[in-house]
């Protein structure tokens, strides 16, 4: 198994890093919250009796998984974003019997562990893994053979609510322009509901998301010299209904300072740093975000309680 770099993620952090907390509305973009610790908060977040979507979407998964790949055709190129711990992908893998396997994720170490876990299991399977933003346009790697398989993009778990539905649009733009007229992707999205449920999915009883936003302080000390005191900001997450998403904020107990390297940020009391969005979308909202980036919403296949969808897209 091969695994490319497809940018310097050190540098990238850093930047990224100050750039969000030189703007008015402090903002942490999300993806850097999957370091190791990170990613070890993230697999106890799926398990919470409170947090839905990864059963849900499993269970969709299950129970949907012979007419899942009628639609996605076996023999297919799959490229997976954000590929993370891999329990539904195994399934899929199963069902689909895909010529290549392309995990795509911002960890290398993730990449790796989930690489290895999958030759045992699937000796058959030919994996080429790409570290990287897949927010950024990726150099893919080229496979031939006499019949070009087609491409098939996965994103699961409803990491597309990290976006803006603006950014969605743009991101499923550009993935209609990658796997081409004869590709398809299939897409995990995380439906609106009953606020009560959303707030408790995202301020769950043990304390397991608070830990999972405040580590992203934690990281940018480790590994950005930062002097964060992370007994002075603590987990706030909101259902804004009139924008249909969760945001997560580090909410800041004092009027504080707190330095990254050379660069030296103030803190209001009460001043919040924004770490992530959730987006939730109606059906018909999302149907409608897809069809304006040139994909068609085939097949929609949602758990009982309509908590959770999966989109079949394509192309229009
Ligand atoms: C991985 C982006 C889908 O938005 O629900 C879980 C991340 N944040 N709890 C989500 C997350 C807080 C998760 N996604």
């Amino acid at each position: 198994m091969r695994i490319d770099a497809a940018y310097a993620p050190v540098d990238a952090f850093r930047e990224e890093v100050i750039a969000g907390l030189s703007q008015p509305q402090k903002t942490l973009p999300p993806k850097y919250f999957y370091d190791a610790d990170g990613s070890r908060l993230f697999e106890r977040i799926c398990r919470l009796r409170e947090y839905y979507p990864t059963r849900c979407e499993l269970a969709l998964t299950r129970r949907h998984l012979g007419e899942i790949a009628r639609f996605a055709g076996r023999g297919a190129e799959l490229i997976e974003y954000g590929s993370g711990a891999s329990t539904k992908t195994r399934l899929l893998l199963e069902a689909l019997r895909p010529r290549v396997y392309v995990p795509v994720d911002i960890s290398p170490a993730a990449l790796h562990s989930a690489a290895v876990r999958l030759a045992r299991r699937f000796p058959w399977l030919r994996t080429h893994g790409v570290a990287g933003d897949f927010m950024q346009p990726l150099t893919l790697p080229v496979f031939r053979s006499a019949s070009r398989s087609r491409r098939l993009v996965y994103f699961p778990g409803s990491t597309i609510g990290n976006l803006t539905p603006e950014e969605a649009q743009a991101f499923l733009s550009m993935t209609r322009g990658l796997v081409g007229q004869r590709g398809a992707m299939l897409v995990g999205v995380d439906l609106k509901k009953d606020a009560n449920v959303l707030h408790a999915a995202y301020n769950d009883a043990q304390g397991v998301t608070a830990a999972f936003n405040r580590n992203l302080l934690a990281r940018i000390n480790r590994e950005l010299g930062g002097d964060f005191d992370l007994r002075r900001f603590i987990h706030y997450a909101f259902y804004n209904a009139a924008l249909g998403r969760i945001e997560m904020h580090l909410v800041s107990l004092a009027r504080q300072t707190a330095s990254v390297g050379r660069h030296r940020f103030g803190f209001d009391l009460g001043e919040t740093i924004h770490t992530e969005n959730s987006c939730k979308y109606s059906v018909e909202e999302f149907r409608t975000l897809a069809l304006a980036a040139g994909f068609r919403a085939e097949r929609v296949w949602m758990d009982g309680r309509r908590y959770f969808a999966l989109f079949g897209l394509a192309p229009t």
